[in-house]
């Protein structure tokens, strides 16, 4: 993507939504890939559709791509120079299967005081339209927190199989995020988007790292009923929402 910062901040202000972005060159997009490989050689592919939340606290390729430059310095384009890592979940789809991500926007579930958050979207493997990479409703997120019911498809990968419904008209207009191993889409926490199933015979794996400005609480649980334990990444924690969570891996 070739933007100027400016026009960054523009474009997901009116879209909710950024892709194409470069942040791992080949070398570096292999050795993530790697990583990837043996940490689901360890745990098998069921529990890495869903199942792996936070596990930046114990892999260390996962805090450093939550960590790294290319993608923090975008984040602190868009939300200023105080940034938290909420948390880290991969959504991987192993095809060809019915597995989906039906519509919705992240934050409702999140219990978070003002519901404000930004993913980066980090593609372990090539993602697009084959195997199920995620869509967009670009400028969905000025309609504000939606309604979601329960989505009667089977093969939701969501925790509570929540569903936001969208007209034909909108759906009309989702923009597919394809992306290259080692590039990045962005999305706003009130976007709705989703993916369709994965029905190649390729991997589609992304890691989704989730930031907040520390001015954001925790008014409520989550849908997972967990606290969150976000870390300062960048400038000064002038609220103190949350307790103090020590980088994990202090180097
Ligand atoms: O990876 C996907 O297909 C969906 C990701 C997603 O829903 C999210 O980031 O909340």
């Amino acid at each position: 993507m070739e933007t100027t910062n400016g026009d960054l901040l523009a474009s997901y202000q009116k879209d909710g939504y950024l892709t194409g972005i470069h942040i791992a060159d080949d070398s570096q997009a292999t050795y993530f890939r790697n990583e990837y490989n043996a940490l689901e050689n360890e745990v098998g592919a069921e529990k890495c559709e869903i199942g792996l939340i936070d596990w930046h606290f114990d892999y260390k390729f996962i805090w450093e791509l939550a960590i790294h430059e290319n993608i923090v310095n975008v984040i602190e384009e868009l939300i200023g120079p105080d940034v938290m890592l909420l948390a880290t979940h991969f959504f991987c789809k192993y095809g060809p299967k019915e597995k989906f991500v039906a519509w919705h926007q992240d934050v409702t579930y999140w219990g978070l005081e003002p519901p404000e958050a930004v993913t980066a979207w980090y593609a372990i493997d090539d993602s697009d339209t084959g195997n199920g990479c995620m869509q967009v409703i670009p400028g969905s997120h000025h309609k504000g927190i939606q309604e979601h019911g329960k989505s009667e498809q089977k093969g939701n990968l969501l925790s509570i199989n929540q569903e936001v419904s969208v007209t034909e008209k909108e759906e009309n207009t989702a923009v597919d995020l394809v992306l290259k191993a080692g590039e990045m889409s962005i999305h706003h926490g009130q976007i709705i988007h989703g993916s369709l199933p994965n029905h190649s015979k390729r991997r589609r794996c992304g890691l989704t790292i989730r930031y907040i400005s520390p001015s954001v609480k925790q008014a409520e649980d989550n849908s997972l009923k967990r606290p969150w334990k976000p870390i300062l990444l960048r400038g000064e924690d002038r609220h103190k929402n949350f307790d103090i969570v020590p980088n994990p891996f202090p180097y």
